[in-house]
């Protein structure tokens, strides 16, 4: 590297007054906001202290932020979701603002290491997974990448659950991220709204004046804003996560205190305060409580109120909302914003019907992220009005009106009046979310092309006939600083020396190493980083399961929700399969194996509970075989979360993405893996397709059925037997698992499991086996061949760029938000 480009690197070297400031500050937050003297101090007053000393940089940085926006008027982004699974803020938030190296030596004056005070954070994990992850990098994004705007959800007291495996089996535990309360957040009690439940609607007629329908709740419930800081690459832009909490209007009824009724008198505040209290944990599964709904309307009427009232503080009229304002409804969860932002509209602030349409629908645009029919939202009309008279009503006026146009403007009837309906006239009266969604939004996206193709041929197909150009896709990205800058700094600094800074700040600018895949010394520097992770990801191993796995075997690693979609289960089987040949054939010369698994089941969800206890009892037997000893280790890592996925992306050789084609919307970790250098085995499902368009056929290992093969053969065949007759690998190991070998305490516990299978292959994993197992095969011959298979890592890193949460964000600005640098 050049002189000069030192000069102008990016990342400057800390300097050692930033280094002496931070080490006077940390010192002074441990003395006056801790109350601690330093040789008392212990690693979580650390963590306190730190936190504290970058919150105070943060601090000013946001609200220049703020100041800008509000000075220039620009249209902000409000990113609606229920889910915001942004896991630890300490090291990103150093990391952003550039202050890694100077911390790092501060600390270190104290004898403190930054890497274990950083583990000291709780996750905040506000979200259940894909989706919830997603809405993080998209926040860390649209800082990044200049896009003013607000993320919106909720203040769960209770996160997602915390997982611990007992027997081999799945057990959930509360989790409690706040109990030592969260120096990343301020309570703003000024930005407080009531949300009303229940009660009745009136009209109202006024001489002169059109009738009004005015809501009297029942019920009424505080929104208190909690704000933390997002802060962009560089600490250029800090936009602000809004998460809202529930809170009694009267927190002591008094004259129940006054009778003497001390309990009754806090029942109030208990029913209020339940509605944040916890995350719902079914992920792509309706959970159909009232309870679910009213979290549903809590959040999004207070993040409406929200921005109409500071829309209104700043520009004066409502009628230009939708220049300034645009609203994402992150899935369905937040669909019932169209009719409260048309209640809103329409009852508060007066604006007439069709106008008030036309700003709603200029607005909100809706993102899809399953087509699992069991996830699709749909809420019992007596429920539904019950809860919320009046959104109810002003649904149906919005459903007649959008059949009328059906009908009369573009002839639809029949069926396909019912399929476009938001009202599910079948099994008991439900109001879809979906179509909800869909009719208020101006812009509808999927999250994968595939998955967006799909949207226009299964669930929304009337409606795309509807509304033709209304469908359009984003693909999903990941946010190239958490997931490769903070979780592989090894990495980061091979890439670096090899091509300069640049890529820090402009992803597409790694590319600049795929030539490198031709040079030996950088494709075996490569290697050693590799390598280098794996032996973390060991060590990790090592200490939580005290079970030695051996770094130089391939690390083949599936993580993520446990769904029968995703198929843990042929993964698992072809280990059954494969600990079956190595016994036989002992002699030949196989490819020692890791398989690692590790992700949580929703606690109601059967099926994908009996899969982990699988998967505890294939590693249990075949963990303790002497016979196949360091040829194939399986491990299950409890409680897999933000934070493990930090360690565990950077450590695999090979990333299963093997979903049934079709089902998977998107996925995210396939990115996450493919960016830090695995190769991934996949399906052509979700992103992955894009994955191969990027990667090239020769660097993606792809298999099995696509998703029109899936639809023809679920149209037909359904029995996997005679699949199985004819595979005599799968056979075996179908029968090693339902003869109970890996359970013979109980022999028969996976016999349901197994002759589902034969009776009823709905997922395909008997007939996508045999092009699995053979894939398999194939890249345990290239992993003997490490040069080769080094060179197919450097391309996936070199060639994931594209997959960059700041390039879905560009995309989602540019086509749909209309906002963000570059807006008119
Ligand atoms: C999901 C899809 O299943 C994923 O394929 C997709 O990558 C993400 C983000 O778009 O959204 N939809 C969904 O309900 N979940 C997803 O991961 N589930 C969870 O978040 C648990």
């Amino acid at each position: 590297m050049s002189a000069t480009t030192e000069m102008e690197a990016p990342v400057p070297e800390p300097r050692s007054n930033d280094i002496d400031a931070l080490a006077k500050q940390i010192l002074e937050k441990m003395t006056y906001s801790i109350g601690k003297h330093p040789d008392e101090a212990r690693k979580y007053d650390w963590l306190r202290a730190t936190t504290l000393v970058v919150r105070d940089r943060i601090m000013d940085r946001w609200f220049e932020s703020g100041k800008r926006i509000e000075q220039s008027g620009d249209k902000e982004v409000c990113y609606l979701s229920m889910e915001f699974l942004i896991g630890r803020l300490l090291r990103d938030s150093i990391n952003n603002l550039q202050l890694t190296q100077p911390i790092t030596e501060a600390l270190a004056r104290y004898g403190v290491q930054l890497d274990m005070v950083e583990l000291l954070e709780p996750d905040a994990a506000l979200g259940n997974g894909g989706l919830g992850r997603l809405a993080a990098c998209f926040m860390e994004s649209m800082a990044s990448t200049g896009v003013p705007g607000y993320g919106y959800g909720i203040r769960y007291v209770h996160g997602f659950f915390r997982q611990e495996v007992s027997d081999g089996e799945q057990v959930e535990l509360p989790e409690t991220w706040l109990v030592h309360g969260n120096p990343w957040e301020f309570e703003r009690r000024d930005a407080a709204f009531e949300i009303g439940f229940g009660g009745t609607v009136n009209t109202i007629h006024e001489t002169g004046k059109p009738p009004r329908q005015v809501w009297r709740p029942a019920e009424r419930v505080l929104a208190v804003a909690f704000d933390t800081p997002m802060v962009g690459w560089r600490g250029k832009q800090i936009n602000t996560l809004r998460l809202w909490s529930a809170q009694a209007v009267d927190p002591i009824l008094l004259d129940a205190f006054n009778q003497g009724d001390h309990i009754g008198a806090l029942v109030e505040s208990n029913k209020a305060e339940a509605i944040t209290r916890v995350l719902y944990p079914a992920d792509s599964h309706q959970a159909g409580q009232e309870l679910r709904l009213r979290q549903e309307y809590f959040f999004s009427s207070a993040s409406l109120q929200d921005v109409i009232k500071r829309h209104l503080k700043r520009h004066g009229t409502i009628e230009t909302l939708a220049d300034k304002v645009a609203v994402q409804l992150n899935d369905t969860h937040p669909a019932v914003s169209i009719a409260e932002l048309m209640r809103l509209l329409v009852d508060i602030h007066g604006v007439p019907w069709a106008k008030a349409w036309e700003i709603t629908r200029a607005t909100c645009g809706y993102t899809n992220h399953t087509l699992l029919p069991e996830a699709l939202e749909h809420w019992p009309i007596h429920l539904f009005e019950r809860l919320l008279p009046r959104q109810m009503q002003i649904i149906y006026t919005i459903n007649a009106e959008i059949i009328r146009y059906a009908a009369q403007e573009k002839g639809f009837e029949g069926s396909e009046i019912s399929a476009i309906s938001l009202i599910d006239e079948g099994n008991g009266r439900r109001v879809r979310m979906g179509q909800l969604a869909f009719v208020g939004a101006h812009a509808v996206n999927g999250v994968s092309a595939l998955h967006s193709d799909l949207m226009k041929e299964t669930v929304f197909q009337s409606l795309h006939k509807l509304y033709p150009d209304r469908i359009q896709n984003k693909t999903n990205g990941v946010t190239p600083r958490r997931w490769l800058m903070e979780c592989n700094p090894e990495l980061t600094n091979l890439v670096r020396e090899a091509i300069g800074p640049e890529f820090l700040d402009d992803i597409e600018r790694i590319k600049e190493i795929d030539t490198l895949a031709e040079d030996a010394g950088f494709v075996e520097k490569f290697g050693a980083v590799k390598r280098r992770k794996k032996a973390q990801l060991a060590h990790l191993i090592s200490e939580r399961m005290a079970l030695q796995v051996d770094p130089d075997a391939i690390f083949d690693i599936q993580v993520k929700r446990i769904h029968e979609y995703k198929r843990q289960l042929l993964n698992i089987i072809e280990a059954v399969a494969l600990y079956d040949q190595i016994r036989s054939h002992p002699e030949l010369n196989w490819t020692p194996r890791v398989k690692i698994f590790a992700g949580k089941a929703a606690p109601s969800y059967a099926q994908a509970k009996e899969i982990i206890r699988l998967a505890n009892d294939v590693a249990r037997l075949i963990n303790s075989d002497p016979v196949v000893r360091d040829l194939l280790k399986v491990v299950f890592i409890p409680n897999y979360n933000v934070s493990l996925a930090e360690i565990i992306m950077p450590a695999a050789d090979l990333s299963e993405q093997i979903s049934t084609a079709g089902l998977e919307a998107s996925g995210t970790g396939n990115m996450k893996f493919a960016l830090n250098g695995a190769l991934t085995i996949g399906t052509l499902d979700g992103a992955n397709v894009e994955m191969k368009d990027h990667i090239g056929d020769d660097n993606i290992f792809i298999f099995g059925l696509t998703a029109p093969q899936v639809a023809a053969r679920r149209a037909q065949a359904h029995s996997g037997r005679s699949i199985i007759e004819e595979t005599p690998i799968l056979r075996e190991a179908l029968h090693a698992i339902s003869s109970g070998l890996f359970s013979p305490e109980e022999p028969a516990r996976y016999h349901g499991l197994i002759s589902n299978l034969y009776n009823n292959d709905w997922w395909m994993i008997c007939a996508d086996f045999q092009a699995y197992w053979e894939t398999q095969r194939k890249l345990d011959e290239l992993y003997r061949k490490p040069k080769q298979w080094q060179k197919k890592a450097v391309h996936n890193t070199a060639r994931m760029s594209w997959f960059s949460s700041d390039r879905s964000i560009r995309e989602y600005a540019k086509d749909i938000w209309q906002a963000g640098p570059g807006a008119a």
